[in-house]
């Protein structure tokens, strides 16, 4: 190609691309974005917090403590963690809007600036890109759907560093910016005759956030359950509990009704085989714990049924072992889970076999489930066949 053909595709290109003045809006500019920025940062700091935290529960490490209650914490930390992300949507798209027009600047044709321009750039793609992946692939998984191949988990755990990593980056490069901006005060007065001023702009985007949060997670707060209007699981279901995965979606009905169905327990004594009589007659306890799903809904429930620690004690295992419990699922990820050696002493550690003082409901696990406080729901393993002390 010679020079004056791309000189002339260069100026075609250039005719179509706006420049960032060709944007008029009075209301975009630094008191602008700061501000969503920071309530954005906030929001990415619980979601990357209760993220951790959430992901430590279901992949625990020595070097990360977990507490074993008060009972709601887990139902607290997942519903702030979608909370904060789906009120994080409309404050990214608003910040978003206000800086568009910068995407057009062109480059710098000094080499040293072009560099350092092409450096800024780049880490505004991995802060923006890490970001919509993050909010989209999240609230895609709070509303159950699934459209891609790769494991949502270690996807949504990789970025995670790497959006905290580049707004943390982000923020040390626009300190001054920030500080400036923050110091000035935003204005109440309409920016164009007739229009939005910057302070309504502002008002109605934290409007917004806080009407997404709450539409989507209070389905897990008593007395406001009913403004749940956008949330996935109504909060009703069998025994007033929404269910996750049916006993038909998980392949169990047959294997359930089967007058052969025992519980195993082994532990360092040996095995013994526990039929439904055998498990209701031993020493009944009564807890209210909630369902706390990782997806964002919960909801409470009383529990009855028989102390972790007592069914283990069957076969020789102590408070000091972490163990082992295995569904009748014949395949699936969630068809087994481990409780902790922390969690094993606890009165509140059940193999359930009630509901709202009814028997499981085949839904919720019948014959008998797992459920212990300040855990994720899909460490609640239902229909269970199988119970190991695992050894040290
Ligand atoms: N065997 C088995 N147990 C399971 C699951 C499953 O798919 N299979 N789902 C888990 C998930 S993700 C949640 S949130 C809870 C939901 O319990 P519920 O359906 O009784 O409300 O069960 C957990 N226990
Ligand atoms: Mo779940």
């Amino acid at each position: 190609m010679s020079e004056r053909q791309l000189t002339g595709l260069a100026g075609r290109v250039d005719a179509r691309l706006p420049h960032p003045e060709d944007f008029r809006s009075g209301l975009r500019g630094p008191r602008t974005t700061a501000r969503l920025g920071g309530w954005l940062g906030i929001a990415f700091g619980v979601c990357f917090v209760t993220g951790l935290y959430s992901h430590y529960l279901q992949h625990p490490s020595p070097w990360v403590p977990l507490l074993t209650g008060p009972a709601r914490l887990y139902q607290v930390t997942q519903g702030l963690h979608v909370a904060a992300g789906t009120a994080a949507v409309p404050l990214l798209l608003v910040k978003l809007w206000s800086v568009f027009p910068r995407f057009f600047q062109r480059p710098s044709a000094a080499p040293r600036r072009l560099l350092l321009d092409l450096l800024e750039k780049g880490s505004i793609a991995l802060l923006v890109g890490s970001a919509v992946f993050q909010l989209v692939t999240g609230l895609a998984n709070s509303a159950q759907w699934y459209p891609w191949s790769f494991d949502f988990i270690s996807a949504h755990f990789a970025l995670a560093w790497v959006a905290v990593g580049s707004v943390a980056l982000h923020v040390a490069v626009k300190l001054p910016v920030v500080r400036e901006a923050w110091g000035a005060p935003v204005e109440t007065r309409p920016a164009a005759p007739g229009g939005l001023s910057r302070r309504a702009l502002l008002r109605t985007t934290w409007l917004s956030a806080a009407v997404a949060a709450l539409t989507t997670t209070s389905v897990g707060i008593p007395g406001v359950r009913r403004l749940a209007v956008l949330a996935v699981r109504s909060g009703d279901g069998p025994q007033g509990v929404p269910i996750n995965r049916s006993a038909i979606g998980a392949d169990v009905v047959d294997l359930l009704h089967d007058p052969a169905w025992r519980l195993t327990v082994t532990g360092p004594a040996g095995a013994v085989e526990l039929t439904l009589d055998d498990l209701r007659a031993m020493p009944q306890t009564e807890a209210v714990l909630p369902i706390a799903c990782v997806e964002g809904w919960s909801a409470g429930g009383t529990w009855g049924g028989v102390r972790v620690r007592e069914l283990v004690a069957l076969v020789g295992g102590g408070t000091d072992r972490d163990v082992a419990f295995t569904s009748l699922q014949p395949r699936g990820g969630y068809r087994t889970s481990t409780l902790p050696a922390a969690w094993v002493g606890l009165d509140d550690s059940l193999v359930a076999l009630t509901l709202a003082g009814e028997p499981l409901h085949p839904d919720h696990g019948f014959p008998c489930r797992l459920i212990a406080p300040a855990r994720p729901g899909v460490l609640q393993t239902k229909w269970l066949s199988q119970v190991d002390v695992v050894p040290a």
